[in-house]
């Protein structure tokens, strides 16, 4: 459930660090891509709007969600990348296929960012049903892109001030 108290897209304290010279890496899950185009708009527009370059944001699309990590471990071991924002939705089908993907990508992404010491952005919805998706990619319940592009810019400032 979206709590109203956290919702980063409402985030509108700009005293972070400076971003100009940051390098971002975004990648973007093309499975329900109507929603992962959405989150990567919400997160890009946020990036150029704290102060990053738009030749400093470089979109890789992968074929799932499941696919997240190996993309964020691509883009993480390169040195000139300053953090790394994932970007994916899945969405509870009548499978099991949800429990699989959803705690593999979410360890993977973890994983990856402690492996690298960078930001390595979850930025995946995992919901029961499309509407609860697009809620959260540009709806009702803000942009989750936007979250996870602000998440980027606080934890650059944490773990390389
Ligand atoms: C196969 C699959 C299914 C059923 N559902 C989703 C989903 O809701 N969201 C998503 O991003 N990807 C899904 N996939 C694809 C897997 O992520 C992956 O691409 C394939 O299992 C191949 O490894």
């Amino acid at each position: 459930m979206t709590s109203k108290q956290k919702n980063l897209s409402e985030y509108t304290n700009k005293n972070v660090m400076d971003i100009s010279g940051k390098k971002f890496a975004v990648i973007v899950s093309e499975w329900n891509e109507q929603i992962t185009g959405s989150l990567y708009s919400g997160a890009f527009q946020t990036l150029l709007d704290y102060g990053a370059q738009k030749s400093n944001i470089f979109r890789t699309d992968v074929p799932g969600s499941f696919e997240l990590p190996p993309g964020a471990q691509w883009a993480a071991q390169k040195k000139e990348i300053d953090a790394v924002i994932c970007l994916g939705c899945v969405i509870q089908g009548e499978t099991r296929h949800f429990e699989f993907i959803s705690q593999a990508v979410a360890q993977g992404i973890m994983d990856t960012g402690l492996k690298y010491n960078k930001p390595v952005i979850f930025g995946v919805l995992t919901t029961d049903t499309l509407q609860q998706a697009l809620d959260r990619a540009g709806g009702k319940h803000g942009n989750k892109g936007d979250e996870a592009a602000i998440t980027a810019i606080k934890m650059l400032g944490i773990l390389h001030p």
